[in-house]
C-alpha cells in the first residue's frame, strides 16, 4: 500500500493536457498517451480535475452529471483504460469531486426550477423581493451571491458563478446522493478524492448581511462541517484503507485544518490552504498588483508547518494549480533566472512536511503566457473581473497588467510538449493559446537535458522516497530574520536535513553555524541548483536563487 507521506501527486487539468483527436480540447486518451512520461518523473498519484458532463462554463467545476464522462474528454471506456494503464505503472488516480454546488444544468436543479419540492430542497432557495437580494454576500467570481428566479419569486445561493448553484448539505437525501457518487467511482478503481471547496458546504441556518466582509465568515468552516465530513468518510472512502483524500479549504484556519486531517478525527487525509498564495494581494485584494511580501510568506510557512505538526494534521504542499498563476513568473524571475528560480521554488516547497503536488508543466518550468488582449482569455472569473475593473474606470492597460499577473488562465495554457505547432498539444486549434516560449520551454527539451528542471523535480521526488527525515521529520525554521533566505531544518532522531533557498536575484551571505551544530557530523549534499561544495557553514555566499539541501548525521 502507498504511504501518502512518501508520495507525490501530479495534477492534470485534462482540458489543457494533451489532445488526442485534434478537436483542440485535451482528453482522457491524451492523458493515457503521457503515462510513461509521468512514470519517468516518478509520481505516485494523478489528480484529474473534473471531466464529468458539464457545460464548461467553469471548465468542468460546473457539473451536470456526476456519473458520466463528458464527450469532449472521451468515454467511460477511456476512463477505465486510464485507471488500468496507470495502475500498471504504479500510478493511482485521484478524482476531483465538486459537492459544494452543481451546474444549474443538472437535472436536480432543473426539477427544482420546475417547482419540485424534493429537489428545491437540494439547493438553497429563499423567498425574497426582486432587486433586494437575501444578503449582501459576494460571489467569489464577482457580483452578488444570490440570483433571483422570476418564476418562483425566490432567490438561490451561488458562492461561485451564477450557473453554479450551492447544494444544501443539511438535506440528508442530498448527502446520500453524494455518497452514491463517491461509491460509484470507488468501484471504478480510483484511489483518491480531491474535494472542491469542501469547507464551504455547511451554511448557516439563518442568513444575514455581512457588514464587515463579503459573507465568507458565515459559511467558511461552517458549524456542521466536521460532522458532515465524518459522515461522508464513514459512508464512503473511510471504509477503505488505501484511499486518500485532500480537501480544498478556502480561507481556512490551522485549527480547523488539524481537525480535517488528524487521522483520529476520521475526516480527510490532508488539506490545501491558500494563505501562502495571498502574500501578493494588496490589502487582501487579488485583483491588484503588489510585489510579494517575503517576510509574510516565511511566517505563514512557519506557522502552518509548526501548527500542523503539533496538531498531528497533514498539509498538501503546492505552489501551482489550475487557479493560480505560474509560481516561477510570480515569485521567481523567468527572464533572467528561469532554471534557477524554478528549481529553487521547487526545493523550498517539496522538502517541507506534507505531501507535494506538482501542477502539469511545472516540472519543466512553464510560465505565465502574458496575454495582451482580453480576447485571449477564457476564464469566467477573469472575464467577470475585466468587466468589473472596466466599470470602475480602471484603464485597459492596467487591467491587462493585472490579468497578466493574476488570471487563472495563466496556468491553463496547453502543456508545452515540444516545439512543433501549438506546442505539440493539438493538431487542431487549441481552445486557449500557448505562449510563444514553447519553442524553448517544453517537455522534450527538458527530457533531453540531464541538467534540466525536469530531472531536478525527478530528484526531489526520489529524495522524499529515500529520506525518512523528509517524509516524517520535524520542522524548524532557520535564519528567521534573513531578508532573502527561507531556510529550514527537518529532523528525525539523530539525523537532520538543512534546506536553504535564496528567494532573490541578488547574492547574499548566510551563516548556518549559529543555528546548527556541525561538529563531528558527516555532511552529504542531497540536491542543489548550482555546482558547489557546501563544505563550510559560515559566511556561505549564495548566488541568485541558489538552493540546496544537505544531510547531517
Ligand atoms: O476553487 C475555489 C476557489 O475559491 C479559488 O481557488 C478561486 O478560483 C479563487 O479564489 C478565485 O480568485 C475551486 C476550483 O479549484 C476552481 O477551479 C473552481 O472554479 C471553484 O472551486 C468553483 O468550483
Amino acid at each position: 500500500m502507498k504511504d501518502f507521506k512518501k508520495s507525490v501527486v501530479y495534477q492534470i487539468y485534462p482540458k489543457s493536457f494533451k489532445d488526442s483527436n485534434g478537436d483542440g480540447f485535451g482528453d482522457l486518451k491524451g492523458v493515457i498517451e503521457k503515462l510513461d512520461y509521468l512514470k519517468e518523473l516518478g509520481i505516485d498519484y494523478i489528480w484529474l480535475t473534473p471531466f464529468y458532463i458539464s457545460p464548461q462554463r467553469d471548465n468542468g467545476y460546473d457539473i451536470e452529471d456526476y456519473y458520466n464522462v463528458d464527450c469532449r474528454y472521451g468515454t467511460m471506456e477511456d476512463f477505465e483504460l486510464l485507471v488500468k494503464e496507470s495502475k500498471s505503472r504504479n500510478i493511482d488516480i485521484i478524482l476531483d469531486m465538486v459537492f459544494n454546488h452543481t451546474s444549474t444544468g443538472h437535472e436536480w436543479f432543473k426539477k427544482a426550477l420546475a417547482g419540485e419540492k424534493k429537489y428545491k430542497d437540494y439547493y438553497i432557495f429563499r423567498k425574497g423581493k426582486k432587486d433586494i437580494p437575501i444578503t449582501n454576500w459576494k460571489s467569489k467570481f464577482g457580483g452578488n451571491a444570490w440570483e433571483y428566479v422570476e418564476a418562483l419569486d425566490e432567490y438561490y445561493l451561488h458562492l461561485f458563478d451564477v450557473t453554479q448553484a450551492d447544494l444544501n448539505w443539511d438535506n440528508k437525501e442530498l448527502r446520500e446522493e453524494i455518497y452514491d457518487v463517491v461509491n460509484f467511482w470507488i468501484k471504478k478503481g480510483v484511489k483518491g478524492f480531491r474535494l472542491d471547496v469542501i469547507n464551504l458546504i455547511s451554511k448557516p441556518s439563518t442568513f444575514e448581511d455581512d457588514n464587515i466582509g463579503d459573507g465568507r465568515r458565515f459559511y467558511t468552516d461552517g458549524h456542521k462541517i466536521h460532522e458532515y465530513l465524518k459522515e461522508l468518510n464513514e459512508n464512503t472512502f473511510g471504509k477503505y484503507d488505501d484511499i486518500i483524500t485532500v480537501g480544498e479549504m478556502s480561507s481556512t484556519s490551522i485549527e480547523n485544518c488539524i481537525k480535517y486531517s488528524n487521522p483520529y478525527e476520521k475526516e480527510l487525509s490532508m488539506v490545501f490552504n491558500f494563505h501562502h498564495l495571498k502574500v501578493d494581494y494588496k490589502d487582501g485584494e487579488k485583483w491588484s498588483l503588489m510585489d510579494f511580501d517575503f517576510k509574510k510568506l516565511k511566517n505563514i510557512f512557519n506557522n502552518w508547518q509548526r501548527g500542523m505538526i503539533d496538531g498531528n494534521g497533514w498539509n498538501a504542499l503546492f505552489w501551482c494549480n489550475h487557479d493560480q498563476p505560474r509560481v516561477n513568473s510570480r515569485f521567481g524571475d523567468v527572464k533572467k533566472f528561469h532554471k534557477e528560480s524554478s528549481t529553487m521554488l521547487a526545493t523550498a516547497i517539496h522538502l517541507m512536511n506534507g505531501t507535494p503536488y506538482i501542477y502539469q508543466g511545472e516540472e519543466f518550468g512553464m510560465t505565465n503566457p502574458e496575454f495582451n488582449t482580453i480576447e485571449e482569455y477564457r476564464d469566467v472569473e477573469s472575464i467577470n473581473y475585466y468587466n468589473i475593473l472596466k466599470s470602475k474606470g480602471v484603464d485597459e492597460e492596467n487591467i491587462m497588467n493585472i490579468l497578466k499577473s493574476k488570471s487563472r488562465d495563466n496556468s491553463r495554457t496547453p502543456v508545452q510538449w515540444d516545439d512543433s505547432k501549438n506546442a505539440g498539444f493539438t493538431t487542431g486549434t487549441p481552445w486557449i493559446y500557448a505562449p510563444e516560449n514553447y519553442k524553448k520551454i517544453n517537455a522534450k527539451n527538458s527530457l533531453n537535458n540531464k541538467e534540466s528542471i525536469f530531472y531536478y523535480y525527478k530528484k526531489l521526488i526520489s529524495i522524499r522516497k529515500v529520506e525518512n527525515t523528509i517524509a516524517y521529520g520535524d520542522f524548524r525554521m532557520l535564519l528567521q530574520n534573513h531578508k532573502q533566505v527561507y531556510a529550514y531544518e527537518r529532523k528525525l532522531n539523530d539525523e537532520s536535513i538543512i534546506i536553504v533557498n535564496n528567494f532573490y536575484d541578488k547574492e547574499c551571505t548566510i551563516n548556518l553555524k549559529e543555528e546548527i551544530d556541525f561538529d563531528g557530523k558527516k555532511v552529504e549534499l542531497l540536491i542543489s541548483n548550482y555546482k558547489c561544495n557546501y563544505d563550510k557553514f559560515e559566511n556561505i555566499k549564495l548566488k541568485p536563487y541558489e538552493s540546496f539541501a544537505i544531510k547531517l548525521k
